[in-house]
């Protein structure tokens, strides 16, 4: 166990959705939260990350700092996604190591798994077969990561462990549609379509690629439990265990938002991997396994985007 109380625990990238999320969370615990913005440490600068870190000392870090983005960002800019994703969690990474810091817990993504692993994707499937292309170059900055704090476990004997969450939505996503993955995406695109009652929705992609998806809280909650309990070589796999297509995405959205349109899918747009569904059974069994339903966490998502809790990033 490592308990919590009293510790200063920095979550680093607090102002994205998953950030924003382990911070709300952190609340109930009894330790001091650090929070640092870009315009005072620039995380792909190592002095400035080094210098704030020998300064800060935390004890512990929850590494949720990272570039994010749906099927075509990761499509279309993959030096950004790879080069940024490195240098971010290799700077802190390094200056953690010189500070100190008892616990690191580094996230990764679903997408490090092969394009075509066996379903649901245990932890074990990771480097057993091509990547998809969509976002190898996020991927691969993701696996290095994973290797980094392996790496830091085995020379140095750091307490230090990483996480897989499946695919994310909820409070301060991304809503631009270019960017954006698909759950704010079809959000949106539904809402506006209520407001201009439009006849049509367009989907990426054929609409038969399976997701699954989970609450940026519930994945909170699980990280907190983990941090707290988990101590391993091994990453764990962070997903809700409900998997749809997009097209059913598509239609709970709409009851969700109260607004039935023809959905039109456009050919011209990836649909990335076949399927992603996690096995959670080393989370389960560490003993962790909470999640709200999916119809649930979308109305949560919608209402929070409805009072404009977060703005539409470019
Ligand atoms: O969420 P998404 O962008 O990311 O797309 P991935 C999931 C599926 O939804 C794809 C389809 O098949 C898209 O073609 N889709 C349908 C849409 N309509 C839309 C839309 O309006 N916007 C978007 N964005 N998608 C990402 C990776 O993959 O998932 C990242 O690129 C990361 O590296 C992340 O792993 C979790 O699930 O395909």
């Amino acid at each position: 166990m490592y308990d919590l109380s009293g510790k200063r625990i920095w979550v680093a990238g607090h102002r994205g959705m998953v950030g924003g999320a382990v911070v709300r969370r952190l609340a109930s615990e009894h330790c001091e939260v650090i929070t640092v913005g870009r315009e005072v440490v620039d995380l792909t600068r190592q002095a400035e990350v080094e210098d704030w870190m020998t300064e800060t000392k935390p004890d512990a870090i929850v590494m949720a700092a990272a570039k994010v983005g749906g099927i075509l960002a990761n499509d279309t800019h993959p030096v950004d996604f790879l080069a940024e994703n490195l240098a971010i969690q290799t700077n802190i990474a390094t200056a953690a190591h010189k500070a100190d810091v008892e616990r690191f817990l580094f996230l990764g993504s679903s997408c490090i798994y092969p394009k075509l692993a066996p379903q649901p994707m245990a932890e074990d499937s990771l480097l057993t077969g091509p990547l998809e292309p969509t976002n190898e170059w996020y991927a691969i900055a993701k696996i290095a990561g994973i290797k980094l704090c392996q790496a830091y476990r085995k020379q140095y004997r750091r307490d230090w462990i990483s996480a897989m969450p499946t695919n994310l939505y909820g409070p301060g996503d991304n809503y631009d549609l270019q960017s954006s993955h698909v759950m704010p995406a079809l959000l949106r695109k539904f809402h506006e379509a209520k407001e201009s009652r439009s006849a049509e929705v367009t989907v990426w992609g054929s609409g038969t690629p399976l997701r699954e998806f989970l609450h940026c809280d519930d994945l909170a909650d699980a990280l907190v439990f983990l941090l707290k309990t988990y101590s391993g070589y091994d990453h764990v796999n962070v997903g809700s265990g409900v998997e749809v297509s997009i097209r059913e995405l598509a239609e709970t959205i709409a009851e969700v938002v109260g607004y039935e349109a023809k959905l039109t899918f456009d050919a011209t747009k990836p649909d990335g991997s076949p399927r992603k569904l996690m096995d959670c059974s080393r989370l389960h069994a560490i003993g962790w396994n909470n999640v709200r339903s999916l119809k649930d966490g979308i109305a949560n998502a919608y209402a929070h985007w409805l009072e404009r809790k977060e703005p539409v990033r470019p």
